[in-house]
């Protein structure tokens, strides 16, 4: 039985969009195998070679259709005040009658589907709950792989129990007899991420792709929950978990947040190469933190499945997510190869003879352009990742011991320091900068931005507030029980242009040493950003790397730094008379102390 809250928004949205039909998603392995199958049949996705991959499909978008679109994303809150400085904001008065214009019959010709989903283990206390309305079968079977779907979730509805109302529409109606493209979506200046913190609503419309349309992802978890998170005393992140077990067998969980496309995925799934060293994957890609009675942080992850980035992803980079992707994926804008397997920049080191390309072309070694789309994605099962720990879904979560920040910086900011305090922990998450990446659309991509908290595209609310929010949360517990905050950096470059630090596996190195440091084993120098390691405290054992190479991984350079505190300055104008007043002495703090 429907229940009766979601049976008349059903309804409503049936009346505004004008669907042939209406399905729900019941969550069976048996409809995803039929909804592919259909997908195959209409050409819309790829079978791959099931010898080399069984049950894994490609499916190619429209070349405007490759990646989240920020300039496209709103908050929609009634006070500019409340979207803040770092959001596109347009109140709810102004979009929701423009959007409702483009949702009139949008989805003519196609089916709607119903998907009732929860972030996080189904039935855990901190687990919320969404229902997605779409009209795009390839964002129905993501969602089956993203998000624990179907009848178990609707059931929790039952007494119109409340969840957050996701609406989706590629926004590609198609009239009788009209030929429907490959990737239908709509234009890009037609295209909106909306989202209506005061209604617990998201109004996604004209794209397809990723985390424009899968909407449990950024729109739901991070962007809405981090609103409900503030008035509920939590904290809804951008960070990968990740359960380290030393060779003494203690365990240790640290969350890492780095911005799209800089390694977290690659972190949580991490095959460590120092002896002894077990790393496990608790979640990817966004985390849910709330303290318990204990004093302690606690993490879950409310996602079920990852939406990789497949450029650079190799036998030798990153083993588990091979082991992952090797059935049941769903793979997008990857190039094909001639066996009718997958392939993508970095997957091997000599490319193929001959591949089709993502856009469907032929591709030789010579033809000087990218045959895989630097943000082709993987879909996969978290539970198919042989890395995945054993206690992934435990619904009370897992306690944190540290967090890191972190992001692509080519100079200035060495492989690893650490906060001096949590306060310390909050002015280095709020002046992460990092290069923009693939994983948005920008003509910027390379160039450094600023990316508090790795969180600059889906923080729901002020920045001013959410910078709050983390000082104030840090003030409900013992400053002994707080997770300790790092900042690391494996994209230094030396002067040819070359990453100094070899990164993926020989990560290990550096959660070593802050497992030490957690422990209190290692006495660091003490700089004017923060503690880095002594070089003989960092476990270099078997690694080659020169004098020079580990001097400019640990070095602190005051003048760079003397620049990079100007940028600071710069970039907190924009915050106004609102900067935090511990933002502004922590800043203050480092000016002084890199005077002497
Ligand atoms: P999103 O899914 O967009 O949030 O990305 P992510 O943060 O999970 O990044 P991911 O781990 O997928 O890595 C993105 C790219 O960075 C891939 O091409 C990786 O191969 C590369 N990468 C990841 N870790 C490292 C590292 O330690 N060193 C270097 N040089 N590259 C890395
Ligand atoms: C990111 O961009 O941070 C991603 C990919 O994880 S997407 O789901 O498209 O947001
Ligand atoms: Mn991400």
């Amino acid at each position: 039985m429907t229940p009766k809250n979601l049976q008349t928004w059903i309804e409503e949205i049936d009346q505004l969009c004008q669907p042939d039909r209406i399905e729900f998603w019941h969550g069976t392995q048996k409809e995803y195998d039929d909804l592919i199958e259909e997908m195959v049949r209409l050409k819309k996705a790829i079978r791959i070679n099931s010898d080399k991959r069984p049950r894994c499909y490609l499916f190619r978008t429209d070349p405007s259709d490759v990646a989240r679109v920020e300039h496209r994303t709103f908050i929609s809150t009634t006070n500019e005040r409340n979207a803040g400085p770092t959001n596109n904001w347009v109140p709810p008065s102004v979009l929701k009658p423009r959007m409702l214009e483009l949702y009139r019959n949008s989805m003519k010709g196609r089916i709607m589907y119903v998907i009732p989903y929860s972030m996080g283990p189904i039935g855990s206390e901190f687990s919320k709950i969404g229902v997605q309305l779409t009209d795009s079968p390839y964002v129905v079977l993501n969602m089956h792989i993203m998000t624990r779907t179907g009848d178990k979730v609707l059931k929790l509805l039952e007494n119109d129990a409340a969840f957050i109302k996701c609406l989706h529409s590629i926004g590609y109606p198609l009239e009788d007899g009209q030929e429907d493209p490959v990737w239908p979506c709509a234009p890009i200046e037609q295209k909106y991420i909306s989202h209506f913190p005061e209604d617990n609503m998201i109004w996604s419309y004209g794209s397809g792709y990723g985390g424009n349309a899968l909407l449990g992802k950024k729109c739901f978890a991070l962007r809405i929950a981090s609103n409900l998170a503030r008035h509920e005393g939590w904290l809804a992140e951008h960070m990968l978990i990740l359960k380290l077990t030393s060779p003494d067998g203690v365990v240790k969980y640290v969350t890492g947040a780095f911005p799209s496309a800089c390694g977290k995925t690659n972190l949580a799934m991490i095959n460590p190469t120092l002896p002894g060293w077990k790393a496990e994957t608790v979640g990817d890609d966004i985390a849910w933190l709330r303290f318990k009675s204990d004093g302690r942080l606690y993490a879950i992850n409310p996602e079920a499945g990852f939406f990789g980035v497949a450029s650079g992803t190799s036998w030798k980079s990153n083993p588990n997510a091979m082991h992952t992707i090797a059935s049941d994926t769903i793979f997008t804008n990857v190039a094909l190869t001639d066996e009718g397997d997958v392939w993508w920049e970095g997957m091997t080191e000599e490319p193929p003879k001959h591949l089709i390309d993502w856009q469907g072309n032929d591709w030789y070694p010579d033809s000087n352009r990218k045959a895989a789309h630097p943000n082709c994605r993987f879909t996969a099962y978290a539970k198919n990742c042989p890395s995945i720990a054993d206690n992934w879904e435990d619904p009370e979560g897992v306690p944190i011991s540290a967090i890191l920040f972190g992001g692509r910086r080519p100079s200035t900011i060495p492989l690893i320091h650490e906060s001096f305090s949590f306060e310390h922990g909050v002015f280095l998450g709020s002046i992460m900068g990092s290069e923009i990446t693939a994983a948005t659309i920008s003509d910027d991509i390379g160039k450094v931005r600023r990316d508090p908290f790795a969180m600059l595209p889906f923080i729901g609310y002020h920045i001013s507030d959410y910078i709050q929010h983390w000082l104030e949360i840090g003030k409900t517990s013992k400053p002994e029980l707080l997770p300790r905050i790092y900042y690391v950096n494996w994209f230094l470059k030396n002067s040819d242009g070359k990453y100094v630090w070899p990164g993926f596996g020989e990560n290990i190195r550096v959660l070593k040493w802050i497992f030490n440091r957690i422990d209190g084993v290692r006495e660091p120098n003490m700089t004017a950003i923060g503690n880095v390691p002594k070089p003989e405290d960092l476990d270099l054992e078997n690694l080659e790397i020169s004098a020079s190479d580990l001097e400019l991984l640990l070095e602190v350079n005051k003048s760079a730094w003397q620049d990079e505190v100007l940028s600071i300055r710069k970039y907190y104008e924009l915050y106004g008379r609102l900067l935090p007043a511990e933002l502004e002495r922590q800043l203050e703090n480092l000016i002084l102390r890199l005077q002497v």
